[in-house]
């Protein structure tokens, strides 16, 4: 059993509605367990600034599946949201990043763990923070080290 981190966000399409249609396709997943959920927030585009504002969450799974099964059960997810991949940031009603899984650190083509830019996000890290105080980035430092450090980035809780 595996305790592992995703990331939910959304800037399109009733944002708020498929956030939390995710927390209950993530519960739904096979031997996988949904552990906890963190509040929605609303926050800045990171990136291509030029797009709505993003909801996003956090998600705790307690799974049996490999790292590599996980992300294509996200990647199902994502699909049956209406996903479709054009550029890099680009608006999306959903996306869903494996963030940390245990204390595994993976560098395939494709899967990166922990998620490469997660600890420069605090749409990842407040969340994350909300519903693990002392989780830890491997490799990086501990989230609410992370958190610190992008004080000046745009995010409110809206529950
Ligand atoms: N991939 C590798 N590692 C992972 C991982 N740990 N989790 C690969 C998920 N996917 C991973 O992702 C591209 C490829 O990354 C996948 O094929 C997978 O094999 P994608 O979801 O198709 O593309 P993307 O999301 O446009 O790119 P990327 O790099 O995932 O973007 P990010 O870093 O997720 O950023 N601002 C706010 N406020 N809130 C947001 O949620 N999100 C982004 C997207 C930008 N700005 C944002 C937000
Ligand atoms: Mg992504």
């Amino acid at each position: 059993m595996t305790l592992a981190y995703v990331g939910i966000g959304s800037n399109l399409e009733e944002p708020r509605a498929q956030v939390s249609r995710a927390f209950d396709e993530l519960a739904r997943l096979p031997r996988t367990r949904l552990a906890s959920r963190s509040s929605l927030y609303r926050t800045a585009p990171l990136g291509h600034a030029d797009q709505p504002d993003f909801i996003n969450a956090v998600a705790a799974l307690d799974t049996e599946l490999e790292a590599g099964e996980l992300l294509a059960q996200l990647q199902a997810i994502e699909n049956r949201h209406g996903r479709r991949r054009s550029f890099r940031n680009a608006p999306r009603p959903l996306d869903l990043d494996l963030l940390l899984f245990g204390d595994a650190r993976i560098a395939r083509p494709e899967l990166v763990v922990p998620h490469p830019r997660m600890h420069q996000r605090a749409f990842v890290l407040q969340p994350l923070l909300e519903i693990s105080p002392q989780a830890r980035i491997p490799g990086i430092d501990s989230a609410a080290a992370c958190l610190a450090a992008c004080a000046s980035q745009n995010i409110e809780r809206i529950g």
